[in-house]
């Protein structure tokens, strides 16, 4: 059975051009004109793009006293809906448990998944186990672990622990990832707030300002560099961070930063909103920042400081949401974005002019295959290639609300805004998950995919080299003057 997408323009990361794409067997086998199958799905007016990766989701996590609300069943269905076709999740250990039984109820809880997925491994703590296990987890194809430098007392690493990991990270040719924000500047502030009656949402966004973010990203980019090893900064939501990234790359280090939809496009107004709920269901960590820093994002977007957009998708109901009523360190932080992230993407990024249709591939699929170890099986509109595809409608609108999403909590920070671009059909691995705006995907056609170590990468850091080069000893002993 072949399946043929007709009459449409391929838009990958670098070329735009017309052509037919063939599909069997869940991959592309062929790319040119007049190509012919017993099923067709029709391009005319859209675009053939590679299906969205989101680098970034919590999906049924634990976290800050609950779970979050998608699972792998709702996340991956607004996953689908949006034109995402794959999702790295990230495994995330409790304090003292092993990687490995993480990973055990990871693959537990995916086996709902309607789309391909991966995972990240979370380095919550540190200990001889930790460093035993991160190679397996590499064996399985797991290859980057992430590090909270935020959550003091829960979920944080100290720089020591940071330091080893990322060495370890190194000798097995695996990326750390980085949340990076100075846990212990966020926890004094926030118990200073709550002391002085500051107790509402938009405390949360005071107790984080861009500076514990700046700072963080500054620190584990050098801590990087001293242990060799290229880094992935999560969700880099300001200036500061961006600065730190922008730097680190024109020196020539292997750094990427990750800004989300959520920050691109809304900022820190909405916690001053008057009713609770509003400004509650938008806590999340990093917090939204003042408008200047959307335009430094932006700005990393189109001249490639910044290499992919992401959601962080962790979506809490509003009731769990009001755990924090007259506490804001106690609202779960997270917000929705799977369903929305390449239609908010296309409306305000490539319909303004901010940047490319190739750019916008670049950022939300092909850049992370490649970044992750999964190029071109993933990310690319190539022969042999999974046929994960978007066929992509710029012409179709929709008004982005809670009462026609995917995802099973009950409102979207994106209610009410227009969007203008769409997808017409989303392909799992050849299979119609959507047509015209209804999911037909089917819960565990999804499959986990296997990610390539990133060693040679790591190797070529030189100023790792300089640092682990053979020191010379200039002098030991006491002074001969005996001083
Ligand atoms: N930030 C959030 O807002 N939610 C999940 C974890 C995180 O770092
Ligand atoms: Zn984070
Ligand atoms: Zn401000
Ligand atoms: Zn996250």
């Amino acid at each position: 059975m072949t399946t043929v997408i007709r009459n449409g323009t391929i838009v990958t990361a670098d070329l735009t051009y017309r052509a037919d794409v063939a599909i069997e067997g869940g991959q592309i086998i062929a790319i040119g004109q007049g190509l012919t199958g017993e099923t067709v799905l029709d391009a005319t007016g859209c675009y053939v793009m590679p299906g969205g990766i989101d680098p970034h989701t919590h999906l049924e996590m634990p976290f800050m006293g609950t779970y979050s609300s998608d699972d792998f069943d709702s996340g991956t269905r607004a996953a689908l809906a949006g034109g995402t076709t794959m999702v790295i999740d990230f495994a995330l250990p409790n304090p003292g448990q092993g990687l490995m039984d993480a990973l055990q109820q990871w693959d537990n809880k995916s086996k709902r998944a309607h789309c391909d997925y991966s995972f990240h491994m979370a380095v919550t703590w540190w200990g001889q186990q930790v460093f035993d296990e991160m190679p397996k987890v590499v064996e399985r194809g797991i290859t980057s672990f992430k590090h909270f430098l935020a959550y003091k007392g829960s979920l944080m690493v100290n720089d020591d622990e940071l330091f080893a990991s990322f060495k370890r990270c190194a000798e097995i040719g695996a990326i750390p990832m980085v949340h990076a924000e100075n846990g212990d500047i966020v926890a004094e502030m926030s118990a200073k707030l709550l002391a002085e009656g500051n107790t509402g949402p938009e405390a949360h966004a005071y107790s984080r300002p861009s500076q514990v973010e700046g700072e963080a990203t500054n620190r584990a980019i050098m801590i990087a560099d001293m242990a060799g090893v290229p880094l992935y900064v999560v969700h880099t939501s300001c200036e500061e961070a961006h600065e730190a990234i922008r730097r680190a790359r024109m020196q020539g280090k292997r750094v990427w930063g990750e800004p989300l939809i959520q920050h691109l496009t809304l900022d820190e107004s909405e916690y001053f909103h008057p009713d609770w709920d509003h400004a509650a269901r938008r806590v999340m960590s990093p917090p939204f920042r003042a408008k200047h820093h959307q335009d430094s994002l932006w700005a990393g977007l189109a001249s490639g400081t910044l290499s992919c957009v992401a959601t962080d998708h962790c979506a809490f109901t509003t009731e769990q949401k009001r755990f924090g009523l007259g506490n804001f360190t106690k609202i779960p932080n997270g917000t929705g974005g799977l369903e929305d992230r390449l239609p908010m993407l296309w409306s305000a990024g490539v319909n303004t002019g901010r940047i490319t249709m190739n750019e916008f591939v670049a950022v939300t699929s092909t850049n992370i295959a490649k970044i992750m170890g999964m190029y071109p099986k993933k990310g690319a509109v190539l022969v042999g290639a999974d046929a994960d595809l978007v066929v992509w409608d710029p012409e179709a609108t929709k008004t982005i609300s809670a009462s026609s999403q995917q995802s099973a909590i009950d409102y979207n920070v994106f209610e009410g805004k227009e969007v203008k671009g769409l997808p017409r059909y989303t392909l799992s691995r050849g299979m119609v998950a959507v047509a015209d705006g209804k999911v037909q995907s089917r819960e565990g056609h999804g499959q986990f995919v296997a990610r390539d170590p990133n060693g040679s990468v790591s190797k070529a850091l030189s100023t790792w080299k300089e640092l682990t080069a053979p020191r010379p000893v200039v002098r030991s002993g006491i002074p001969a003057s005996g001083v």
